[in-house]
Formats: C-alpha cells, structure tokens, sequence
C-alpha cells in the first residue's frame, strides 16, 4: 500500500469539509466564543487533511470514516474544554513561534524519576541541577502506573490516567510541569502506543470474553495466523520473550511483541484510535509538552513483513497529531522508531507525501555511527552513512544522544559497509565483542544483550563511562586511560551537542557514572541487563562538580561550557542539514551547519587516539575561522591548518 494520495478519499475529505467544521464550531461554541474559538477552528482548517484522509486509508473499509471523524472531534472538544487557561497561553505563544523547540537552547536530560530524585516531588528539588547544566528539556522515563512486579521498566501500563504511586500522583506531575514551565523548560513523558500490561482493564475485559475489548488486541483461536506472521518476523528480546505470540488460557493466541506482559494493541480497531486520542489528551492537559510515543513501527501487521514500518504506522501518527494539534498546538510528539537508517526519517514526515507525523525523533544512526567511529578509530563509515541519510523536514528535528536507556543495537547497513569496502555482518559482530570488552585491547566494559543465536547479532548494554574506557581506566588507577576515556565521552558529547538536534544528556553522564554493578539485585532478577545502565543518581559524585580536579569537574564543566556555546550559535539549531565533510583524514570527522543569520559553523573530531592533522585548505574554504572555546584539551588553529589532540574535537565559526 502506498502512502500516495487517493483521488477518490482526497474528494471525500473534501466534501466533509465543511460539516466537519461546522460541527467542531458546534461542540466548542458551549465553552468558548470569539477570537479562541476562530483560532479553533483555523487550526482544524489547518489539519484537517492530516486528519480525514489517513484516517480513510486506514478504517474507510471497516466504518463511516465522516462519522468517525465526528466522534474524534467530539473527544478534541472534550479536550478543549478542560484544557487549562495556562497551558492554553503557552500554546499561543507557541504557535506564535512555531520553531521554539528547535532553539539552539534546547538541552535534554533524561532520567527515571525514582533514581534521579525519589519521586515526582523531588524531582522539583533538583530544577537548580538541571538549570545548572543548561537543561531546558526533561524526559523523565515512564511514570504512568505499570503493572505489578516486572513491568519492563514502566513500558507494560495499566493505567494511563494515573501517576505510579510511588512516584506521586498526577497532581504532583501537574506541579512540576508548572514548575518546569516558569523556568522556560518543558516536560516529556513516555505514551506506550502498541501494548499495554496484560493487566490493564482493556485485557482483563478481552480475557473475561468482552468481545468488544477482545477486539482491542490481536487475538487468534489456534496457531494457524501467528505460524504465518512468524516466518517473517524478527524476536526482539530473543533470550527472553522468544516468540511473538501468547497462549492466555480461555482467550487465545495473543500478539506480544516484547515480553509475553505486554499485550499489543489492535490499532486497525477505530475504538483503539479513540481511546488512545483520548489519554494523549488527557495527560497534554496535566501539562506534558512532549509524548515519547513508544515502539511506533510495530503499531502495524502486514503478514509477510516483519511488521515494522508499514505505511499505515505512518498514517496513525500523521492523523493523531493532527487531531491534538487542534487542541494543544504548542504539543510535541517525539516518535521512537530505533530502526534501520533508511527508515529514519520517514517518522519526521519525510516520506514520499511529506505530511507531518512526529516533529522529533530519535537519531539512531548518529549514535550508532559515533560509537563505531570510536572503536574504529575511523570515520568513514559514519561520514558516509550519515551523508547518506535525507535530512529532517525544516518544521521537525532530531533528537541527539550517546546512549539511551535501551541497547545499542548496531544498526549499520550492509550497503552503508559494502559503501567502504566493510562487511556489514563482520562490522556488526566486532561493535558487539569490542564494547563487551571481549575483544582485544578494548577499553569498554559493556556486556552483551539478547544474542540472537538465529541471527548472530548481539546488542550492547553499558553506561558511556563504562563504554568509554572510564570505568577501566578507574579500576586500574591508570591515570593516562582515565584522560583518555574523559576526552572520548567528551568527543562523543560535542557531537551531539552540535550536530542539529535537541542533544538529549541520560542521567549521570554529566559526572561520567559508571555502570551500576548492583542492577540485578536492585531489581530482583538478572534477567534484564539494560539495567546495568540505569544506575541511581550519585549526588555525592553530583557534589564533586564543583570541586577541580575531579573527572565530575572536568564532564559536567565542559558539558555546560558545550550548552552555554550552543545557545549562542544560530547554526546548532535543530532542523536544517548537516553536511558531512571530507576533511582528508580518515580519523577525523567534519561536518558544517549553515545559518543565514550566523554563517557558516564547522566541527572537526578526532576519533584516534593520536594528534591528527585537517590542512588549513578545508578551513579556508569553509571560510570559518572563529575559535569557539569549549574543549578544554584544545587543537591549535595555525597557518598549516589544525592540530587535533587525542580524542580532540573542535568548533569554528564565522566571526
Ligand atoms: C522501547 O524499545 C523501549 O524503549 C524499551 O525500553 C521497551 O522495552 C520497549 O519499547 C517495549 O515497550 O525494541 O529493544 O523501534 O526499538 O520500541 C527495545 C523501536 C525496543 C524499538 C523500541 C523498543
């Protein structure tokens, strides 16, 4: 199925034009009036189209998709309705400046509310940390009530309207987004879309018989339909949820895609649509500026596929943001789609219909790229895949990051490989070894994640510390391992700082915490080993930032100094593209960032563990020539051209 636009839906939408309006200016004329209502209704004038055909193409066989479209803008007046006066001035200033998440400004800092500051009330403790930092932008990991016992660290919900009660309660999520909002910063949470917990009330009414709720997952009678989609799909967590389907005794085969507690979502089912606009609207309203929408690609089967990315995925979120965008315009979706580098940007809009879909998302491939780069010593696979990939739509952006709270899974391209003369296979295979520390002479010390004994691939689990060689170097009280592991998680940052994206910080890296050795007791299994890089906050070494001569000193410093030179440079900011460089040095990476307003912006970045040389040439002709002071280990700018210490990077612009 293509994603081209259909002549015949095209007309219908057409058609329903004006009813449709004149029904939302029916629904919302009870609570408002005058400018705010024409404001309203320009908005659905505005989305409408990303609202009626992909709905259409998506449930157009299965039911009147006008009436439907009525019913879901019955739920976005609801939601009008109860939308705060001050989240509704915040969207005006929004839409005044559409671009203010695209700011050079905008600093991420992700963390689980329990390990960063116990809950949600002492999370608003540590506002002056994040400020200190330059954080702008928070993403607390999921807090919406999970299930009992494992919940895969929040992503198996029975609750979305409610606050885990250890963490607090919505009230108190309310007021830290307030807080959060005086201090210009915003708030993003995570939305699990494709499941929820076995336990939700939408599963307990499936398994009870409900044949209305049963029809909010993917259930089969026998094995016959989940043999057929096997044969063509992968195992996500292969040691330990094998399979893609669930036997729930009295209900059936279900389709669990993750662990066999994480019930996927029929998302052919208009119902499921509408619910799920529902709970999108109801936590906008508590003052969440940004949904994470967890696991998108898999929000659609297509038998014979691997049922990830299918065009209908693409058309859920194009009409979901549209319908939000009606009542919360200031309101961001951050798509998270770890995918193939092919299939990145499709999730910012830029597939062959360039509509809106998500305005961020997550860019896989920079940090796959950058942590090849530095066991390779080499850049030119990341230089070349990177160039290769279409750059964000201009109204969307990615977001930037080293290290998630997942795997890395080493998404590198066979053609991406062959490009360079690599093997994609034997490339993938030495990511896997070296970070686990298994290969020879590596600094990393990562464990491996879900082998997969069918495709011999391994994911990585590991703090950036651990992976830098840090934690090596500490164990050895190798003074010389530990600068160099500092300048490579350093490296690594100044890239996501300055490539083009909202640079996301994951929680203790600014003090370039270690792995936290005790996960599997914490948290009662050693079944999961992404914990290991989940560590509590360390506030004692938080308190050592201040204190020079420390490692915390030296990260959490150089990150601010990174922030504080972002913010003055028009050409970090997100959206627009990156230009990869050839900079004649197969260690160093160049890239350049253009603003009509600054000029042109240039980093260079050593990926060896000597000096590199980049000749005075590339610089002239860029025509950048301004030092940007950040790295404190700095390269030196002379007639012959630059000289890049170890693990150096540097930043020039025009002046
Ligand atoms: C996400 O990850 C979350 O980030 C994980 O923490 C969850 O376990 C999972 O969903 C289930 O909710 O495959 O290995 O393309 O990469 O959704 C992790 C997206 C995952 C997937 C992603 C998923």
């Amino acid at each position: 199925m293509a994603l081209h636009s259909h002549p015949e839906r095209r007309e219908r939408a057409k058609r329903a034009r004006p009813e449709l309006l004149a029904a939302l200016r029916q629904r919302c004329s009870a609570t408002m009036g005058g400018v705010e209502l024409e404001a309203v209704i320009a908005r659905l004038q505005h989305n409408l189209y990303d609202i009626v055909e992909p709905l259409d193409v998506l449930y157009g066989e299965r039911t009147d998709v006008i009436a439907l479209v009525r019913r879901l803008l019955e739920v976005v007046a609801d939601g009008l309705a109860e939308r705060p006066e001050r989240l509704r001035v915040l969207d005006r200033r929004r839409e005044v400046d559409p671009v203010w998440f695209q700011r050079s400004r905008m600093i991420g800092y992700v963390a689980y509310t329990d390990r960063f500051a116990g809950d949600l009330a002492g999370v608003r403790k540590r506002l002056d940390y994040l400020a200190e930092l330059g954080v702008t932008y928070l993403h607390l990991m999921p807090l919406l009530q999970a299930r009992d016992g494992d919940n895969d660290g929040g992503y198996a919900v029975v609750d979305y309207r409610s606050v885990q009660r250890r963490l607090g309660t919505m009230a108190d999520l309310q007021a830290l987004a307030d807080d959060l909002h005086e201090r210009g910063m915003s708030l993003c949470i995570d939305l699990v879309l494709n499941h929820t917990a076995a336990e939700h009330p939408w599963a307990r009414a499936a398994a009870a018989g409900d044949p209305a709720l049963r029809d909010y997952y993917l259930v089969f009678d026998d094995r016959t339909e989940p043999d057929e989609y096997e044969r063509t799909l992968p195992y996500i967590f292969p040691q330990t949820a094998p399979g893609n389907f669930t036997n729930v005794s009295g209900l059936g085969w279900v389709w669990t895609t993750f662990n066999a507690f994480q019930w996927d979502l029929n998302w052919a089912n208009p119902d499921v649509f509408a619910a799920m606009l529902d709970t999108m609207l109801y936590l906008v309203n508590r003052g969440v500026d940004v949904l994470r929408l967890d696991a998108v690609p898999f929000m659609w089967k297509r038998r014979g596929t691997n049922c990830q990315n299918q065009p209908e995925a693409h058309l859920l979120l194009q009409a979901l943001r549209g319908l939000v965008r009606v009542a919360a315009p200031g309101v961001l979706f951050k798509a998270e789609a770890i995918v193939a580098p092919e299939q990145l940007v499709q999730y910012l809009g830029a597939h062959e219909r360039h509509r809106p879909q998500a305005d961020l998302a997550y860019h896989n491939q920079l940090m796959v790229m950058l942590w090849s780069a530095l066991a390779a010593r080499d850049v030119r696979l990341a230089s070349t895949a990177l160039a290769r990939m279409r750059p964000a739509p201009p109204g969307a952006g990615w977001v930037t990051y080293v290290r998630c709270h997942d795997d890395i899974g080493w998404a590198v391209s066979d053609a991406d490989a062959a490009a360079v003369g690599w093997n994609g296979h034997s490339h993938r295979r030495f990511l896997a070894d070296f970070y686990s520390g298994a290969h020879p002479g590596s600094f990393a010390r990562g464990v491996k994640f879900q082998a997969d004994e069918r495709t011999a691939d391994a994911r990585t689990s590991g703090m950036t510390a651990a992976l830098c060689g840090i934690s090596a170097a500490r164990q050895a009280s190798d003074v010389a391992a530990l600068e160099a592991g500092a300048r490579r998680l350093l490296l690594l940052y100044s890239i996501i700082y300055s490539f083009g994206g909202i640079p996301l910080v994951y929680m203790g890296d600014e003090l370039a915490l270690g792995n936290d050795d005790d996960w599997a007791a914490r948290v009662g299994s050693a079944q999961d080993n992404r914990w290991l890089h989940r560590p509590p906050m360390d506030w004692a070494a938080a308190d050592r930032r201040s204190t020079p001569g420390t490692l915390e000193h030296r990260v959490f410093t150089e990150l601010r100094r990174m922030g504080a030179a972002r913010r003055s440079l028009l050409a970090l900011r997100t959206g627009a593209p990156t230009w990869l460089k050839d900079t004649g040095n197969a260690h160093v990476l160049g890239y350049v960032r253009r603003h009509p307003r600054s000029g042109t912006f240039l980093a260079l970045a050593n990926f060896s563990d000597h000096s590199q040389h980049v000749s005075q040439e590339l610089i002239a002709r860029l025509g950048t020539h301004h030092l940007v002071p950040v790295a404190e280990t700095a390269a030196e700018v002379g007639e012959q051209g630059v000289a890049l210490p170890p693990w150096g990077y540097l930043w020039l612009t025009e002046p």
